[in-house]
């Protein structure tokens, strides 16, 4: 399809965008689940059985986001700078729980899975910024309940985000781009298919062919501090 300046995109991320700014992916041989069982991190039964473990994970987690060493990366600014210069609506949506894309400088961003620096109170709902470990021992700053702090992120069983804005944005675009995820997760898995069905034009740009690679009628190999800036080239050149 021809893309026009006045063509809407959507962006979804995964964690094969942070992996070179520091950041571990999930499936890979050397990701998070070769660590740890999802089943005892990621799933509400997994923090209703052993809290203080879930707590310790996210803490850890959080304290490597902390690093300074941990910084945004060249497909982050990249897509930063295409939100700033593309003259059509740009929505990056991810599923990572890192705040790279912020401190790249995007503006239009959905985490459908949560954020790590924040916590969710499931006494009173209210979602307060954290940057320091959680305990279970921690009283809410809102309404004062002790043991109700958790991280503020999505688990397997749990609702993402913001779905009805991604879907709208899903239905209004002309281009989606899928950029350093496996394509293993629901419903995230399925916005090539969506996005697709009304009549984008889909893009992959990954590190090796995800799980709906076929999907796409495009697809960029490579790590992403290469591909995304250059796909983000071209783009910027049809301006
Ligand atoms: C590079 C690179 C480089 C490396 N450059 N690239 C059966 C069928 C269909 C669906 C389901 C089903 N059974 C259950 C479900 C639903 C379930 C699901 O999808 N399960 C699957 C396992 C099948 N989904 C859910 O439960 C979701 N909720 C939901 O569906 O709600 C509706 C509902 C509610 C209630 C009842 C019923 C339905 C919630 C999913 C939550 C996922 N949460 C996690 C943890 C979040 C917090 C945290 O970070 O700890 O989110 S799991 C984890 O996976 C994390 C990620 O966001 C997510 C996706 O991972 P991602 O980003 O794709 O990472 P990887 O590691 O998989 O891939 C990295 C990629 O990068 C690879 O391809 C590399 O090659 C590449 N790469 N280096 C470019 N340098």
């Amino acid at each position: 399809m021809r893309l026009l300046s006045t063509s809407p995109i959507v962006v979804l991320t995964g964690a094969g965008i942070s992996r070179e700014s520091g950041l571990h992916t999930f499936r890979d041989a050397d990701g998070i689940w070769a660590q740890v069982r999802l089943e005892d991190v990621a799933t509400p039964e997994g923090y209703a059985r052993d809290p203080a473990r879930v707590q310790a994970f996210y803490n850890a987690r959080r304290h490597g986001l902390n690093d300074p060493g941990v910084v945004p990366n060249a497909a982050h600014f990249a897509l930063a700078n295409l939100e700033r210069l593309w003259p059509a609506d740009v929505l990056v949506v991810t599923q990572n729980i890192d705040d790279l894309h912020e401190r790249a400088g995007q503006q239009r961003l959905i985490h459908m899975h949560g954020e790590l620096l924040k916590a969710f109170c499931t006494q009173c709902r209210v979602v307060e910024r954290c940057t320091s470990d959680l305990s279970v021992t921690d009283a809410c700053p809102n309404c004062g309940a002790v043991g109700t702090l958790r991280p503020d992120v999505v688990w397997f069983g749990e609702m993402p985000y913001q779905m009805e804005r991604i879907y709208e944005a899903l239905a209004a675009c002309d281009l989606f781009v899928s950029i350093g995820t496996s394509g293993n997760v629901y419903p995230a898995a399925g916005f090539v298919a969506e996005a697709r069905a009304n009549g984008a034009h889909t893009v992959e740009l990954n590190l090796e062919p995800s799980e709906g690679a076929t999907l796409f009628a495009e697809s960029v190999l490579g790590p992403a501090t290469e591909v995304v800036p250059g796909f983000v080239n071209e783009l910027l050149a049809l301006l």
